[in-house]
């Protein structure tokens, strides 16, 4: 475990709730990537403390990044694609199988709840692009105008001078929010939120809106989440096969560094490419594990929130 980061706004109402511990693991639990974690977890565990249910939680936390300016990487303010356009993928899932996501989606900022209208209101698991945004408008969200936010527009009109598309993950720790979450009661969800890849093509969709790569869920299992190129997590169906790995026996730490490993098998160019993986299972013991160094995640539990760097990666 490396540094700690102690936030008090999630001590406070931490010592409210009725938790229970199995030797290794905790619940409730929450899991997020990256350093904007600790602030979404906050809000997770807010609302599950106000009597918010699990999805409730990992929905209200991941929407505090998709509001957060200093963000390039998710929401409407995150980095477009080569067009200067900013497309959102998204997706959210409970333990009992239900689930939802949007992809391709722009003007909306929530894509988040967006994907939880489709899993909650619609026949569907998926709907992407022009009819998101249909959809969208139907169930009363407002369209944002569509214009980059200052720091994206600055962003984009350096990437212009050469347009080079080039992979650049986890250089700030700005990346893609995966949240996954077990109640007191061994309820699972999580949720996926996304700006996709600066500079992506334009109709590109990343991981994190499908189903069993950038999320997937299980109350007989488990929980996993992805971050990092979406093209290597696709391929593997990251997160799918890491709760698959925990049905078959696997602890969640043991799972994520197998998936690691597939990826690492089937993808070319590794040195230019990062991915990592978050898991809890449903004793609400954790993993993680990543490509490169550098991956770091949030975790809140009844005893507090911390900020951990990953120590745990396949390349050194
Ligand atoms: C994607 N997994 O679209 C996302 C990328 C990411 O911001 O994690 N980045 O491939």
């Amino acid at each position: 475990m490396g540094s700690a980061l102690f936030l008090p706004a999630v001590a406070n109402v931490c010592a409210q709730s009725v938790a229970s511990k199995t030797q290794a693991g905790e619940k409730p639990l929450i899991l997020s990537t990256w350093n904007h974690g600790v602030a979404a977890n906050a809000d997770a565990w807010t609302k599950l403390q106000s009597g918010g249910s699990i999805l409730d939680a990992v929905e209200a936390g991941v929407k505090n990044t998709e509001l957060d300016l200093n963000n390039l990487s998710v929401g409407l303010q995150g980095l477009p694609d080569r067009e200067g356009i900013t497309t959102l993928d998204a997706s959210i899932m409970t333990g009992d199988g239900a689930c939802g996501s949007v992809a391709f989606v722009r003007q909306i900022k929530h894509p988040i709840t967006l994907a939880r209208a489709v899993m909650e209101k619609t026949p569907h698991v998926m709907i992407v692009g022009e009819g998101a945004r249909q959809f969208a408008i139907e169930q009363g969200f407002p369209l944002e105008k569509e214009v980059l936010s200052p720091n994206a527009q600055k962003e984009y009109d350096k990437w212009r001078v050469n347009s080079e598309y080039k992979p650049i993950i986890n250089i700030e720790n700005h990346d893609t929010i995966g949240m996954i979450g077990i109640d007191a009661q061994g309820k699972l969800a999580g949720s996926c939120t996304t700006s996709g890849l600066a500079y992506k093509m334009h109709g590109r969709v990343g991981d994190s809106p499908i189903i069993g790569a950038g999320l997937y869920v299980d109350d007989e299992v488990g929980a996993a989440t992805a971050t990092g190129l979406g093209e290597t997590i696709i391929r593997i169906c990251g997160s799918f096969l890491i709760v698959e790995l925990m049905r078959q026996g696997r602890t969640p730490q043991e799972a994520c560094e197998e998936a690691v490993r597939r990826l690492v098998t089937k993808s070319k160019n590794i040195e230019d490419i990062q991915a990592g993986f978050l898991a809890i299972n449903k004793d609400g013991e954790t993993g993680a594990y990543a490509v490169h160094p550098g991956f770091n995640f949030a975790k809140a539990t009844a005893s507090g929130s911390v900020l951990i760097d990953s120590k745990s990666h396949f390349k050194s």
